[in-house]
């Protein structure tokens, strides 16, 4: 199996390069942010919950997040590898993550981080929130995004930098010459 992390901070391409990967590679997409937001779509008490966490910005918690993916690696164990999209965001989503792979004797290859600044991110966003409505898209949302993505998730960097698995990418360009760059990555690691 081949299994990827895309992380970056909010905006920094990481649905739009999920889709690119997945053409390519064949993977099985994990996007907890798709997740949630299927839950909040058929209004289900868990989306309920989701929505006004996801409106202010903030992280849903490291349980309901960590359930979800269990599930869905239950669900496609056979296949040819996972991207996981937007997860992990916290130290605790990665040790769980891990735990999760181990038992059935697989583990991340890679985990290739987007950088973007953080000007270019709240432009990404912004239109984005234009063109689609989309409810956490709005400029205070956003600044809450960024800071908690600074604050709770760049730990996660460090933990797959101890395992030697951490790929930074430069985020910035068009859409292909950052998907030119991430295959090179993804070449490194694929046997
Ligand atoms: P996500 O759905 O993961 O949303 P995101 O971080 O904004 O990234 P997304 O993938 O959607 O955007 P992308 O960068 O591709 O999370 C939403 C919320 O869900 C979180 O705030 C949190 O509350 C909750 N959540 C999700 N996962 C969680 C977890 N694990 N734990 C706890 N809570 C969790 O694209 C952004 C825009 O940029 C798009 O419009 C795109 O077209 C544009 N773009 C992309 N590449 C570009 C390029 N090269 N140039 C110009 N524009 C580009």
């Amino acid at each position: 199996m081949l299994n990827i992390v895309l992380f970056g901070p909010p905006g920094s391409g990481k649905g739009t390069q999920s889709e690119k990967i997945i053409a390519k590679y064949g993977l099985v997409h994990i996007s907890t942010g798709d997740l949630l937001r299927e839950q909040v779509a058929a209004q289900t008490k868990l989306g309920l919950q989701a929505k006004e966490i996801m409106d202010k910005g903030e992280l849903v918690s490291d349980k309901i997040v960590i359930g979800m993916i269990k599930n869905k690696l239950k669900e496609h164990r056979d296949g040819p590898g996972f991207i996981f999209d937007g997860f992990p965001r916290t130290v605790e989503q990665a040790r769980a993550l891990r735990n999760a792979l181990t038992k059935y004797d697989e583990r991340i290859g890679v985990m290739i981080s987007l950088e973007v600044p953080r000007e270019e991110l709240v432009k990404r966003l912004l239109n984005r929130g234009k063109e689609t409505g989309r409810s956490d898209d709005n400029l205070e949302t956003i600044n809450n995004r960024i800071d908690v993505y600074n604050n709770q998730t760049i730990p996660v960097t460090y933990y797959y930098d101890k395992m030697r698995k951490h790929a930074a990418v430069e985020g910035t360009g068009t859409v292909d010459e950052i998907f030119k760059r991430i295959q090179k990555v993804i070449a490194k690691v694929k046997d």
